[in-house]
Protein backbone atom coordinates (compact mmCIF):
# COMPACT_ATOMS: atom_id res chain seq x y z
CA UNK A 1 0.00 0.00 0.00
CA UNK A 2 1.50 3.33 -0.99
CA UNK A 3 -0.95 5.63 -2.57
CA UNK A 4 -3.34 7.52 0.13
CA UNK A 5 -6.32 9.80 -0.47
CA UNK A 6 -7.59 11.39 2.26
CA UNK A 7 -10.85 13.51 1.91
CA UNK A 8 -11.72 16.06 4.61
CA UNK A 9 -15.07 17.89 5.78
CA UNK A 10 -16.41 20.45 7.93
CA UNK A 11 -16.28 17.60 11.41
CA UNK A 12 -12.32 17.36 11.14
CA UNK A 13 -12.42 21.24 12.27
CA UNK A 14 -15.22 20.90 14.77
CA UNK A 15 -13.27 20.49 17.80
CA UNK A 16 -10.95 23.58 16.96
CA UNK A 17 -14.71 25.79 17.08
CA UNK A 18 -15.30 25.51 13.44
CA UNK A 19 -19.21 25.08 13.11
CA UNK A 20 -20.35 22.41 10.97
CA UNK A 21 -22.59 22.95 8.17
CA UNK A 22 -25.52 20.07 8.70
CA UNK A 23 -25.19 19.03 12.23
CA UNK A 24 -27.65 20.73 14.76
CA UNK A 25 -27.04 24.27 15.08
CA UNK A 26 -24.18 23.98 12.31
CA UNK A 27 -23.95 26.81 9.83
CA UNK A 28 -27.13 25.87 7.69
CA UNK A 29 -29.42 26.03 10.49
CA UNK A 30 -28.29 29.14 11.15
CA UNK A 31 -27.91 31.14 7.59
CA UNK A 32 -29.83 29.77 4.28
CA UNK A 33 -27.44 28.53 2.00
CA UNK A 34 -28.81 29.46 -1.15
CA UNK A 35 -28.48 33.38 0.30
CA UNK A 36 -25.13 32.69 1.21
CA UNK A 37 -23.70 29.84 -0.50
CA UNK A 38 -25.26 30.33 -3.93
CA UNK A 39 -23.99 32.60 -7.04
CA UNK A 40 -27.26 33.72 -7.19
CA UNK A 41 -27.26 34.34 -3.32
CA UNK A 42 -24.40 37.07 -3.78
CA UNK A 43 -25.21 38.54 -6.71
CA UNK A 44 -29.37 39.33 -4.70
CA UNK A 45 -27.35 40.48 -1.36
CA UNK A 46 -23.46 40.95 -1.54
CA UNK A 47 -23.39 43.04 1.66
CA UNK A 48 -24.43 39.67 3.65
CA UNK A 49 -22.43 37.40 2.24
CA UNK A 50 -19.14 39.20 2.59
CA UNK A 51 -20.48 39.43 6.17
CA UNK A 52 -21.01 35.73 6.73
CA UNK A 53 -17.60 34.97 5.31
CA UNK A 54 -15.93 37.88 7.14
CA UNK A 55 -17.26 36.18 10.63
CA UNK A 56 -16.01 32.92 9.46
CA UNK A 57 -12.62 34.32 8.24
CA UNK A 58 -12.51 35.85 12.00
CA UNK A 59 -13.63 32.36 13.30
CA UNK A 60 -10.55 30.75 11.69
CA UNK A 61 -7.93 33.23 12.65
CA UNK A 62 -8.75 32.68 16.23
CA UNK A 63 -9.13 28.80 15.99
CA UNK A 64 -6.21 26.21 16.46
CA UNK A 65 -5.34 22.82 14.12
CA UNK A 66 -6.63 20.10 16.77
CA UNK A 67 -4.96 16.27 17.54
CA UNK A 68 -6.39 15.50 13.82
CA UNK A 69 -5.11 17.99 11.57
CA UNK A 70 -1.67 17.01 13.32
CA UNK A 71 -1.98 13.34 12.79
CA UNK A 72 -2.78 13.77 9.15
CA UNK A 73 0.11 16.08 8.82
CA UNK A 74 2.24 13.32 10.68
CA UNK A 75 1.56 11.12 8.35
CA UNK A 76 2.40 12.89 5.10
CA UNK A 77 5.69 13.40 6.80
CA UNK A 78 6.27 9.62 7.69
CA UNK A 79 4.57 7.69 5.14
CA UNK A 80 6.72 6.54 2.26
CA UNK A 81 4.39 7.20 -0.32
CA UNK A 82 1.79 9.52 -1.28
CA UNK A 83 -0.39 11.39 0.64
CA UNK A 84 -2.67 13.78 -0.74
CA UNK A 85 -5.38 15.52 1.30
CA UNK A 86 -8.36 16.61 -0.28
CA UNK A 87 -10.34 18.98 1.66
CA UNK A 88 -13.76 20.74 1.48
CA UNK A 89 -12.95 22.90 4.21
CA UNK A 90 -11.88 26.51 3.41
CA UNK A 91 -10.04 27.22 6.65
CA UNK A 92 -6.27 26.72 6.91
CA UNK A 93 -5.80 24.40 10.18
CA UNK A 94 -4.10 21.29 7.81
CA UNK A 95 -1.31 24.38 6.54
CA UNK A 96 -1.15 25.56 10.30
CA UNK A 97 -0.75 21.88 11.66
CA UNK A 98 1.90 20.97 8.99
CA UNK A 99 0.46 19.76 6.49
CA UNK A 100 1.74 20.71 2.79
CA UNK A 101 0.31 18.11 -0.12
CA UNK A 102 -3.24 19.75 0.41
CA UNK A 103 -5.92 20.90 -2.33
CA UNK A 104 -8.74 22.78 -1.30
CA UNK A 105 -11.42 21.37 -3.40
CA UNK A 106 -13.96 23.99 -2.31
CA UNK A 107 -11.47 27.31 -1.81
CA UNK A 108 -9.83 29.01 0.55
CA UNK A 109 -11.49 32.03 3.04
CA UNK A 110 -8.02 34.01 3.02
CA UNK A 111 -8.36 34.17 -0.93
CA UNK A 112 -10.03 36.49 -2.55
CA UNK A 113 -11.43 35.77 -6.48
CA UNK A 114 -12.45 38.93 -8.96
CA UNK A 115 -16.11 37.98 -10.39
CA UNK A 116 -15.04 40.23 -13.46
CA UNK A 117 -11.16 39.15 -14.44
CA UNK A 118 -10.41 35.82 -12.35
CA UNK A 119 -7.47 37.48 -10.70
CA UNK A 120 -6.99 35.92 -7.45
CA UNK A 121 -4.97 37.19 -4.42
CA UNK A 122 -5.20 37.02 -0.79
CA UNK A 123 -8.34 38.18 1.13
CA UNK A 124 -7.94 41.11 3.50
CA UNK A 125 -9.30 40.58 7.27
CA UNK A 126 -12.78 41.95 5.84
CA UNK A 127 -14.69 42.08 2.64
CA UNK A 128 -17.17 44.38 1.26
CA UNK A 129 -19.26 44.76 -2.24
CA UNK A 130 -17.48 48.08 -2.89
CA UNK A 131 -13.98 46.13 -2.78
CA UNK A 132 -12.36 46.71 -6.24
CA UNK A 133 -10.55 43.99 -7.40
CA UNK A 134 -6.31 44.83 -7.50
CA UNK A 135 -6.02 43.69 -11.22
CA UNK A 136 -8.40 45.41 -12.98
CA UNK A 137 -10.80 47.92 -10.98
CA UNK A 138 -13.80 45.77 -11.03
CA UNK A 139 -16.07 46.53 -8.02
CA UNK A 140 -16.70 42.32 -8.47
CA UNK A 141 -14.60 40.79 -5.47
CA UNK A 142 -16.19 37.51 -4.06
CA UNK A 143 -14.39 34.79 -1.36
CA UNK A 144 -12.33 32.54 -3.42
CA UNK A 145 -15.11 29.60 -2.23
CA UNK A 146 -16.95 27.45 -4.46
CA UNK A 147 -20.74 27.69 -3.84
CA UNK A 148 -23.55 25.28 -5.02
CA UNK A 149 -23.37 25.40 -8.83
CA UNK A 150 -19.57 25.64 -9.31
CA UNK A 151 -17.11 23.77 -10.51
CA UNK A 152 -14.91 22.42 -7.13
CA UNK A 153 -11.40 23.33 -8.25
CA UNK A 154 -8.22 20.60 -10.02
CA UNK A 155 -11.05 18.11 -9.96
CA UNK A 156 -8.49 16.45 -12.50
CA UNK A 157 -6.19 15.96 -10.33
CA UNK A 158 -8.12 14.82 -7.68
CA UNK A 159 -9.23 12.22 -10.06
CA UNK A 160 -5.82 10.99 -11.28
CA UNK A 161 -5.30 10.89 -7.62
CA UNK A 162 -8.24 8.49 -7.01
CA UNK A 163 -7.46 6.40 -10.08
CA UNK A 164 -3.94 5.94 -8.41
CA UNK A 165 -5.45 5.35 -4.91
CA UNK A 166 -4.28 2.09 -2.73
CA UNK A 167 -6.22 3.29 0.52
CA UNK A 168 -8.76 6.04 0.60
CA UNK A 169 -10.05 7.52 4.33
CA UNK A 170 -13.23 10.13 4.19
CA UNK A 171 -12.99 11.94 7.48
CA UNK A 172 -15.84 14.53 9.10
CA UNK A 173 -17.87 14.78 6.07
CA UNK A 174 -21.48 14.12 5.64
CA UNK A 175 -21.27 12.68 2.28
CA UNK A 176 -24.30 14.67 0.82
CA UNK A 177 -22.27 17.21 -1.47
CA UNK A 178 -21.22 16.18 -5.05
CA UNK A 179 -18.62 15.66 -6.41
CA UNK A 180 -16.53 14.76 -2.99
CA UNK A 181 -19.45 12.62 -1.75
CA UNK A 182 -18.70 9.91 -4.96
CA UNK A 183 -14.81 10.13 -4.73
CA UNK A 184 -15.44 6.76 -2.58
CA UNK A 185 -17.13 5.06 -5.64
CA UNK A 186 -14.12 6.60 -7.56
CA UNK A 187 -11.69 4.89 -5.29
CA UNK A 188 -13.17 1.57 -4.96
CA UNK A 189 -13.47 1.33 -8.67
CA UNK A 190 -9.59 2.16 -8.77
CA UNK A 191 -9.11 -0.76 -6.23
CA UNK A 192 -8.66 1.52 -3.21
CA UNK A 193 -9.80 -0.03 0.28
CA UNK A 194 -12.00 2.89 1.58
CA UNK A 195 -12.34 4.02 4.97
CA UNK A 196 -15.13 6.45 6.55
CA UNK A 197 -13.66 8.33 9.98
CA UNK A 198 -16.54 10.57 11.26
CA UNK A 199 -18.29 10.81 14.36
CA UNK A 200 -21.87 8.97 13.27
CA UNK A 201 -21.95 7.03 10.09
CA UNK A 202 -22.57 9.20 7.07
CA UNK A 203 -25.19 9.41 4.29
CA UNK A 204 -22.75 7.37 2.46
CA UNK A 205 -21.39 5.16 5.10
CA UNK A 206 -22.36 2.11 3.23
CA UNK A 207 -19.95 2.75 0.19
CA UNK A 208 -16.87 2.41 2.50
CA UNK A 209 -14.81 -1.25 3.66
CA UNK A 210 -14.60 0.22 6.74
CA UNK A 211 -16.47 2.98 9.02
CA UNK A 212 -14.65 4.11 12.67
CA UNK A 213 -17.00 6.22 14.57
CA UNK A 214 -16.04 8.87 17.19
CA UNK A 215 -14.81 12.30 17.71
CA UNK A 216 -12.04 13.30 14.94
CA UNK A 217 -9.46 14.20 17.86
CA UNK A 218 -9.88 10.46 19.18
CA UNK A 219 -10.16 8.27 15.95
CA UNK A 220 -7.31 10.15 13.62
CA UNK A 221 -4.93 9.91 15.46
CA UNK A 222 -5.33 6.17 16.79
CA UNK A 223 -5.74 5.18 12.87
CA UNK A 224 -3.01 7.08 12.08
CA UNK A 225 -0.38 5.29 14.22
C1 LIG B 1 -17.53 15.00 13.18
C2 LIG B 1 -17.30 15.75 14.30
C3 LIG B 1 -16.18 15.42 15.02
C4 LIG B 1 -19.08 16.52 13.47
N1 LIG B 1 -15.40 14.42 14.62
N2 LIG B 1 -16.76 14.01 12.79
C5 LIG B 1 -28.63 16.41 -6.93
C6 LIG B 1 -27.90 15.24 -6.90
C7 LIG B 1 -26.52 15.26 -6.92
C8 LIG B 1 -25.83 16.46 -6.97
C9 LIG B 1 -26.55 17.62 -7.02
C10 LIG B 1 -27.94 17.60 -7.01
N3 LIG B 1 -28.38 18.87 -7.03
C11 LIG B 1 -27.28 19.69 -7.06
C12 LIG B 1 -26.17 18.94 -7.05
C13 LIG B 1 -24.77 19.41 -7.05
C14 LIG B 1 -24.39 20.08 -5.73
C15 LIG B 1 -24.75 19.13 -4.60
O1 LIG B 1 -24.03 18.22 -4.27
N4 LIG B 1 -25.86 19.36 -3.93
C16 LIG B 1 -26.28 18.46 -2.86
C17 LIG B 1 -26.71 19.28 -1.66
C18 LIG B 1 -27.32 17.52 -3.40
N5 LIG B 1 -22.98 20.29 -5.77
C19 LIG B 1 -22.45 21.37 -6.34
O2 LIG B 1 -23.15 22.28 -6.79
C20 LIG B 1 -20.95 21.41 -6.45
N6 LIG B 1 -20.58 21.67 -7.77
C21 LIG B 1 -20.84 20.83 -8.77
O3 LIG B 1 -21.44 19.78 -8.62
O4 LIG B 1 -20.37 21.26 -9.96
C22 LIG B 1 -20.72 20.51 -11.11
C23 LIG B 1 -20.97 21.44 -12.24
C24 LIG B 1 -21.16 20.90 -13.47
C25 LIG B 1 -21.39 21.74 -14.53
C26 LIG B 1 -21.43 23.10 -14.36
C27 LIG B 1 -21.22 23.64 -13.12
C28 LIG B 1 -20.99 22.81 -12.06
C29 LIG B 1 -20.37 22.52 -5.59
C30 LIG B 1 -20.58 22.25 -4.15
C31 LIG B 1 -20.07 23.44 -3.36
C32 LIG B 1 -20.30 23.24 -1.86
N7 LIG B 1 -20.01 24.45 -1.21
C33 LIG B 1 -20.03 24.49 0.26
C34 LIG B 1 -19.71 25.92 0.69
C35 LIG B 1 -18.22 26.20 0.39
C36 LIG B 1 -17.70 27.43 1.02
C37 LIG B 1 -17.98 27.51 2.51
O5 LIG B 1 -17.40 26.76 3.31
O6 LIG B 1 -18.79 28.35 2.85
O7 LIG B 1 -19.04 23.58 0.78
S1 LIG B 1 -21.54 23.86 0.96
C38 LIG B 1 -20.78 23.07 2.33
O8 LIG B 1 -20.98 21.62 2.23
C39 LIG B 1 -19.28 23.31 2.18
C40 LIG B 1 -18.72 21.98 2.58
O9 LIG B 1 -17.41 21.85 2.06
C41 LIG B 1 -19.71 21.00 2.00
C42 LIG B 1 -19.66 19.64 2.63
O10 LIG B 1 -19.99 19.70 3.97
P1 LIG B 1 -19.24 18.75 5.01
O11 LIG B 1 -17.83 19.13 5.12
O12 LIG B 1 -19.55 17.34 4.69
O13 LIG B 1 -19.94 19.21 6.38
P2 LIG B 1 -21.30 18.69 7.05
O14 LIG B 1 -21.70 19.68 8.07
O15 LIG B 1 -22.31 18.33 6.03
O16 LIG B 1 -20.89 17.32 7.76
C43 LIG B 1 -20.01 17.29 8.87
C44 LIG B 1 -19.82 15.84 9.29
O17 LIG B 1 -18.85 15.81 10.33
C45 LIG B 1 -21.09 15.17 9.84
O18 LIG B 1 -21.26 13.90 9.25
C46 LIG B 1 -20.82 15.03 11.34
O19 LIG B 1 -21.38 13.84 11.90
C47 LIG B 1 -19.32 14.99 11.37
N8 LIG B 1 -18.74 15.51 12.61
N9 LIG B 1 -18.33 16.71 14.41
C48 LIG B 1 -15.75 13.75 13.47
N10 LIG B 1 -15.87 16.10 16.17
Amino acid sequence: MRNIVILTGAGISAESGLGTFRDAGGLWTQYDLEEVATPEGFARNPALVHEFYNARRANCRAARPNAAHFALARLQREWPGEVLIVTQNVDDLHERAGARNVIHMHGELARALCGACGHRWDAPEVMAPDDRCPACGARATRPDVVWFGEMPYRMDEIGAALARADLFAAIGTSGTVYPAAGFVAEAAMAGAHTVELNLEPSATAGAFDEVITGPATEIVPAWVE
